[in-house]
């Protein structure tokens, strides 16, 4: 590996960011395809190359590139951002927290050594990083309510261990060799498109759809488990604000974002408002149940509000709204 770690090079602010080439790992996740589409918006289709394993559905061909990569061969992505001049990396690559708790030898491997090559081509190349952090990224001693930028983190997953390491990583490369390093700490992200996969905030889209055709949803969490969720348009938004603000503005580089934090219960009754008959049975999974126990149950973002002008769009009630008309529209 190329690196800069043995060198007293720093990177600069030579690269251009004013109209940025991204590449995203992990691309056919929940976030990808949607992050893809709100920057090829801005940017152009062409400027944004989408990235993942797996094969895509035709619609992701035809809306801009996508490539083949997988996060663990260094050489090849190597070759993807020399070739396509990127100046973005999005490193959405990752298992979630309860698929990894299944499968913590694979955690271990695409969550950390997936981010040990990012960071080290992000270096070598003057790029500006994204890597998403998480709620995960707290644990039972951190404090809960709410849960501030920064404050003890002793996760209990390898989820939550992964991410910390990201977090500190990512910064102490800031601090050492100027890497452009961006971290949020997202909530559960609640989703029609692109749905999540192994998390423990799951239900929270899962309810949407059950309320939608059998009209009963089995939660695997109690009914007053409380956490920080968010509307999956807020967090494309955060995500581009962030990545385009002036690193002079940003007194952090991992920030937590807000937007609302709800029950099962709470959500429950909210639909209720639309659909009255929905009903709701709790089978509490101790996996989960004992990660959700762990977690904030509030996210204070003071510092992403003041130093670049995070506000939320949806609020619990617009969430609801905006998933009944959306998995509706989906089931036609
Ligand atoms: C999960 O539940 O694992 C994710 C997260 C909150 O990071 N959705």
């Amino acid at each position: 590996k190329m690196t800069r770690w043995n060198s007293q090079e720093s990177c600069n602010a030579d690269t251009p960011q004013e109209n940025p080439r991204v590449l995203i790992t992990g691309g056919l996740g929940q976030l990808g395809v949607g992050l893809a589409q709100m920057l090829r918006n801005q940017y152009g289709p062409e400027r944004v190359i989408l990235s993942d394993i797996k094969k895509p559905p035709s619609h992701v061909y035809t809306s801009g590139p996508f490539v083949y990569a997988d996060v663990l061969d260094y050489k090849h992505l190597r070759e993807l951002i020399i070739n396509n001049r990127v100046t973005w990396l999005v490193h959405y690559s990752a298992l979630l927290s309860a698929v990894g708790e299944a499968n913590v030898a694979l955690a271990r491997k695409i969550n950390i050594t997936g981010l040990h090559n990012v960071l080290d081509l992000a270096l070598e190349n003057c790029l500006r990083l994204f890597v998403p952090s998480t709620i995960g990224a707290f644990g039972p001693s951190s404090p809960r309510d709410p849960a501030p930028d920064l404050c003890v983190q002793r996760p209990r997953t390898i989820y939550g261990v992964s991410k910390v390491h990201g977090e500190l990583m990512g910064e102490y490369l800031h601090h050492k060799y100027g890497l452009d390093f961006r971290c949020l700490r997202y909530p559960g992200v609640i989703s029609v498109n692109t749905p999540p996969g192994g998390g423990t905030t799951d239900y929270a889209v899962q309810i949407f759809h059950d309320a939608l055709s059998t009209g009963h949803h089995e939660c695997y969490l109690r009914p007053d488990t409380r956490l920080p969720m968010m509307h999956i348009s807020d967090c494309h938004r955060a995500t581009v604000e962030f990545m385009q603000t002036p690193e002079c503005q940003l007194s952090l580089r991992t920030y937590n974002i807000a937007a609302m934090s709800f029950t099962p219960e709470e959500v429950a009754q909210e639909i209720r408002k639309h659909l009255p008959h929905l009903k709701v049975t709790y089978n509490p999974d101790s996996v989960r149940q004992t990660i959700a126990d762990s977690w904030p149950v509030r996210f204070d973002d003071s510092n992403a509000r003041r130093d670049w002008g995070w506000a939320p769009a949806f609020g619990l009630e617009e969430l609801v709204k905006d998933m009944l008309r959306c998995v509706r529209d989906k089931r036609t």
